[in-house]
């Protein structure tokens, strides 16, 4: 072959591999194995009928947010035979479960780490799905005492959150009134037609007034709103500031509350005695309050097991979507690595899951064990 062929052909060879490795640089994409999350709706099948519209409503504004879904229609009544189902269902795109009507829960007794707090109720024992939990002293009256590593861990695989205005008494309107308004204010929400302004509420009442500032801190560090109020000026903090002047104002979002509580009312004032006023079930129930999340540092107050409990309460008020808060004393310390995620984008419910993996109050903490979602976790905001 003559110099100048081979050298022609040498050129075109070059070209081509250039050509072919341009190719790839510019157009080629690794596949990325992405796995759509899955979501399962539990309806109690007693109310699925009267509320299937809503419910159709819902599955899609779910489904329109990117996840797969299933709807089940649940009558069971035994905790752990839910807790089987979703195990059933786990795997690594299972990411939690709705739970819209009266769906069982665990009571938990922490006699065994010596507190002698009565029983509550415990949802941690619904989101930890690979970890131990025990049923002793006695042995198999089901109430779980027990709560360890065994094969898994014991922090929560998925998310829950429970939307169920049946342990109401005193809405003056029924059930199915109650979830419709709840979901129709949802898809408002979803569709951008029930907004509020980016900012939170940060309203700690006397006993915590000291730290404030670490809380707003820690608050603000977790770039979630783009501005946060933060009142805990002793003497301004009663309950006629906080009904007349806070949940009535419409231009906040998210209300972020450390009050003294029992699971009917906010009790305000140094020691929680109430010296400085109470806020009642009631009287949120007949407030017309404005926010649409909160979370509530606040003993008891999300106490499913009790009749009318502050945080149901707060949830079918108005325009009220969600609901952070413990079912038993204590609530959510650490509180950037709940708001950090959810600043992210995160849902409420992922952001609470991971919340649960931070480094001081994680699930063997008793101040922590009690916290649930009320609402639709599958917000964002
Ligand atoms: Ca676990
Ligand atoms: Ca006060």
């Amino acid at each position: 072959m003559k110099k100048s062929a081979l050298f022609l052909l040498s050129i075109i060879a070059i070209g081509t591999i250039v050509g072919v490795l341009s190719y790839f640089i510019i157009f080629y994409k690794p596949s990325t194995q992405t796995t759509t999350k899955y979501v399962r709706i539990y309806v109690n099948s007693t109310i699925y009928g009267s509320i299937s519209t809503e419910i159709s409503q819902y599955e899609q504004d779910v489904k329109n947010q990117g996840y797969l879904t299933d709807v089940i229609s649940w009558s069971n009544t035994d905790v752990v035979q839910l807790k089987g189902d979703l195990i059933n269902a786990y795997n690594n795109s299972f990411v939690g479960a709705v739970f819209i009507g009266k769906i069982p829960y665990a009571l938990y007794d922490n006699l065994s780490i010596s507190d002698t707090e009565a029983l509550y109720p415990c949802d941690l024992f619904l989101m930890d799905l690979d970890g131990l939990w025990l049923d002793l002293n006695p042995t198999g009256d089901g109430i779980f005492d027990g709560h360890t590593t065994g094969t898994g861990d014991v922090y929560p695989e998925i998310w829950i959150g429970r939307i169920n205005p049946e342990c109401l008494n005193n809405l003056g309107f029924s059930y199915i009134q109650a979830y419709k308004d709840y979901f129709k204010k949802n898809h408002d929400y979803r569709t951008g037609s029930l907004t509020r302004p980016d900012q939170a509420l940060l309203y700690i009442d006397d006993d915590w007034a000291n730290i404030q500032s670490s809380m707003y801190n820690d608050f603000n560090s977790a770039n979630c709103f783009s501005s946060i109020t933060n009142i805990y000026n002793l003497l301004m903090t009663t309950d006629i500031d906080y009904e007349n002047n806070q949940i009535t104002n419409a231009s906040y979002k998210w209300v972020h509350l450390m009050a003294h509580s029992w699971a009917y009312r906010h009790q305000w004032g140094p020691g929680g005695t109430g010296s400085e006023g109470y806020t009642t079930n009631t009287e949120i129930n007949s407030i017309v309050t404005q926010p649409l999340f909160y979370n509530l540092f606040s003993c008891y107050a999300c106490d499913i097991s009790y009749t009318n409990n502050m945080g149901t309460q707060y949830l079918f008020s108005n325009n009220t979507l969600a609901v952070v808060g413990s079912t038993k004393s204590g609530g959510m310390w650490m509180i950037s690595s709940f708001y950090s995620p959810l600043g992210q984008g995160k849902t409420i419910g992922e952001s609470f899951r991971l919340w649960w993996w931070n480094s001081l109050h994680g699930p063997l903490d008793k101040v922590s064990r009690g916290l649930t979602i009320l609402g639709d976790p599958l917000l964002t905001i």
